[in-house]
């Protein structure tokens, strides 16, 4: 019997990234402040190179009736703890992609939250089936120090890549450092090889600061 006549099996139990621990419960973790919510002025915007040349936006009731996925993610910050195990439900940044397509040529995105923090990834990552838009973890609403209403969740990278209190995603024709992208840390942050800090990169690997 052919390799292709077996039941797929299961993805294997990734563990820890070199390097990390496993941390017990779930710390929050910010620079600056936790922003106010509030439900008649907020929105998600997509801008930069969309297909249409137009900006996109969805106000709070036009979001939460975007399709939904579920995702399981281990979350691994950059200063070595992992949350491990998480169940992530939101929405498949695929599915924006799809509602709001970028223009041919489009090689990155910036995903942008409150108070200005982002964070860059290619835009093949950000296609990825496991990133997330995400609202919840593990069945419940993310908490307000979590990133209510929404955060991005990206399971391969370390966790400084996906902003909690998401607010847009701009699609871009070349790389652009994010937040902790342009105050030394990785340009790409795989954590299965240790890509923490920008003195790591390789050429290629990032835009010059
Ligand atoms: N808007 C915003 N998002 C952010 C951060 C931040 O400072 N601001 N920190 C990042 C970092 S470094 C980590 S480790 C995770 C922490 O997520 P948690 O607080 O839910 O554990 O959020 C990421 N998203
Ligand atoms: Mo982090």
């Amino acid at each position: 019997m052919g390799q292709s006549d077996r039941e797929p099996l299961p993805p294997p139990d990734p563990g820890l990234p070199p390097g990390q621990r496993a941390q017990r419960g779930w710390p929050a973790l910010y620079y600056g402040s936790v922003p106010r919510f509030n439900r008649l002025t907020w929105d998600l915007q997509v801008f930069g190179a969309t297909a249409s040349a137009e900006k996109h936006s969805w106000d709070f009731a036009a979001f939460t009736a975007l399709p939904r996925a579920t995702v399981h993610g281990d979350l691994h910050c950059v200063t070595k703890f992992s949350v491990l195990g998480n169940e992530w439900t939101g929405v498949p940044a695929a599915a924006l992609l799809d509602l709001a397509p970028p223009a041919p040529g489009v090689t990155h995105v910036m995903a942008w939250a409150e108070y200005g923090y982002s964070a860059n990834l290619p835009l093949d990552v950000f296609a990825d089936g496991r990133t997330l838009l995400a609202t919840h973890r593990d069945g419940e609403a993310l908490t307000a120090e979590h990133g209510f209403p929404v955060r991005l969740i990206v399971p391969g990278l370390y966790a400084w890549k996906g902003p909690k209190w998401l607010r847009a995603v701009e699609y871009m024709r070349a790389d652009r450092r994010g937040f902790w992208e342009e105050r030394g840390y990785h340009n790409l942050a795989d954590p299965w090889r240790e890509q923490r800090y920008s003195h790591q990169e390789e050429p290629g690997d990032g835009p010059l600061r």
